[in-house]
């Protein structure tokens, strides 16, 4: 059994009130959770058994007899890289070399967050909103479903999920009001500017 679920970076009840220990039971404790067991289901007896997170992703990303590993993988590696795009009393604005490519690119940190919330509200159905490096540039993207920059060959920086069990036990309807406060309360950019720091 090669993937495991990853320890949450904070304890459930950290992110309140923006972010519920309830949520979390469920999005952490059952969604990421079943993505884990479904992965270990398929890649079981393959030479993927033994493999880490990435290059199973990678492996079944475009393979249409893989759809199910991708659908499991990604979800599982997009799961555990926005647990730790959040954090207790995140929020505010980026600093340093990343608030540079940030201006760069969007012209301001309140553009980028426009932008990124334009992306993340506007992403229909299931999905994600992702910063983004890809050749020395920062952009938005959003997926949908599964589907993760990993397999663009784009540098994952930040992400919010936008899956309605992302949100709805807090937010119900309100997806602007859940990106808003990922954005003022949650946004963990030290995270980021590591990610930006390793990005070629
Ligand atoms: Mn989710």
């Amino acid at each position: 059994m090669a993937i495991t679920l990853p320890q949450l970076p904070y304890a459930d009840n950290a992110l309140e009130p923006h972010y519920s220990a309830k949520t979390i039971g469920f999005h952490y404790g059952k969604h990421h959770k079943t993505y884990v067991d479904n992965l270990n289901k398929l890649i079981a007896g393959t030479p993927l058994d033994d493999k880490p997170i990435q290059e199973i992703v990678l492996a079944a990303a475009g393979d249409s007899s893989r759809v199910g590993m991708f659908n499991n993988s990604a979800q599982v590696w997009n799961h555990t890289f926005f647990w730790s795009c959040m954090k207790p009393g995140g929020g505010g604005k980026p600093q340093g070399a990343l608030a540079g490519k940030i201006d760069q690119a969007f012209g301001g940190c309140e553009k980028f967050a426009e932008q990124f919330k334009a992306a993340a509200v506007g992403r229909f159905g299931s999905g994600w909103a992702w910063l983004v490096a890809e050749g020395g540039v920062l952009k938005i993207v959003s997926t949908a479903n599964a589907d993760t920059p990993l397999a663009s060959k784009q540098t994952a920086l930040l992400t919010v999920d936008v899956w309605e069990h992302a949100y709805y036990l807090d937010y119900q309807n309100r997806r602007p009001d859940f990106v808003q406060a990922f954005l003022d309360h949650l946004v963990n950019w030290d995270f980021v500017a590591a990610n930006l720091a390793k990005a070629k």
